[in-house]
């Protein structure tokens, strides 16, 4: 248990910066930034954190930071712990140095994933952070590989026939695990005791280390700016986001829902869903229900709480 006293009191992530009001990826930010023990560099992917806290001349980290492009972000943290370690040979550098990727659901489920299937791979040291808030913000609210079943986007708009997204979502931090890593986690930001102490778990191991963290979106999910850690506390709540970690091929659930509320409390808040209220759509809230209960019941075997 993480307890506030043990935190950096400094702010590392400062204001001033212009990502929404309520946005999930800055609280996620300035938490991740609360769980450092040593100097840390960290690696963003371009996306709605990136564009939105380093408008030149201005910057809100007080850490080493680097913009990388769309797809790399864990490539280019592989070549900073690459040669850190090089430097450390040489007898150039001594310091022990932490390295964190951010990047967004976008640059992460689908174009970054090649770049991360070979750093968690190859066994580099570094934390890779996906924020997701289930479509390609930044550009104007494109579905990604993350965005839900149901969600209305840019490009899964809702009209009378198509329900928003036809697809699901995929399974991320299934397909990290399958690279045999020490950590993989999920997160919300509504729990952030937990995230917090995944942080500092996945600093700790040494080889790569994820977390998926949901990120509120006001803008693209369409919800009131005022709700965002209401909605990340119903994702957990529902069973929609399932909060657990996998250690070494060991799946293990953190937060239990006993009592989950129906899925329509998360669904009702955001304008991406509000479609799905009509009566020709309402069959689907019953597949997503559907969908989250499966889903539940695969995670919670997995972690032999079935
Ligand atoms: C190769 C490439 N394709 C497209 C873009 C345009 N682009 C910049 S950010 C972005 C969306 C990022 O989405 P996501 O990773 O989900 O982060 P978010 O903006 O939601 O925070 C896109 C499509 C780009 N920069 N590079």
């Amino acid at each position: 248990m993480v307890t506030l006293k043990e935190l950096t009191v400094e702010e590392l992530f400062t204001s001033g910066h212009r990502l929404c009001a309520g946005c999930g990826a800055g609280i996620i930010a300035r938490m991740t930034l609360k769980a450092l023990r040593r100097p840390t560099i960290i690696v963003n992917a371009t996306g709605c954190l990136e564009v939105a806290s380093t408008i030149y001349p201005y910057t809100s980290w007080r850490t080493p930071w680097v913009h990388v492009a769309f797809e790399n972000a864990a490539a280019v943290a592989s070549g900073i712990e690459a040669a850190i370690k090089a430097l450390k040979k040489r007898g150039a550098w001594n310091k022990e140095v932490d390295i964190i990727a951010f990047a967004g659901d976008g640059g992460t489920f689908d174009i970054g994933i090649q770049a991360l299937s070979g750093a968690l791979e190859r066994g580099h040291d570094f934390l890779y952070i996906c924020y997701d808030n289930e479509a390609y913000m930044n550009t104007g609210i494109q579905r990604s590989g993350a965005t839900p079943h149901g969600a209305a986007t840019t490009t899964s708009p809702a009209g009378t026939k198509i329900p928003g997204k036809p697809e699901f979502k995929k399974d991320f931090i299934g397909i990290c695990a399958a690279h045999g890593i020490e950590y993989a986690a999920t997160a919300s930001p509504a729990y952030w005791n937990d995230y917090i102490r995944k942080v500092q778990r996945g600093l700790a191991v040494e080889g790569p280390a994820v977390i998926h963290v949901f990120s509120p979106c006001p803008l693209g999910m369409r919800h009131d700016s005022d709700k965002s850690i209401e909605i990340a506390r119903l994702a957990v709540q529902t069973r929609y986001w399932p909060v657990y970690e996998v250690e070494n091929g060991k799946y293990k659930l953190n937060i239990k829902v006993p009592r989950p509320k129906p899925i329509e409390e998360f669904l009702k808040l955001q304008g991406r869903f509000r479609h799905l209220f009509k009566p020709q759509f309402q069959h689907e809230i019953k597949r997503i229900q559907e969908w989250v209960d499966e889903n539940w019941k695969r995670i919670t075997e997995l972690c032999g709480e079935a």
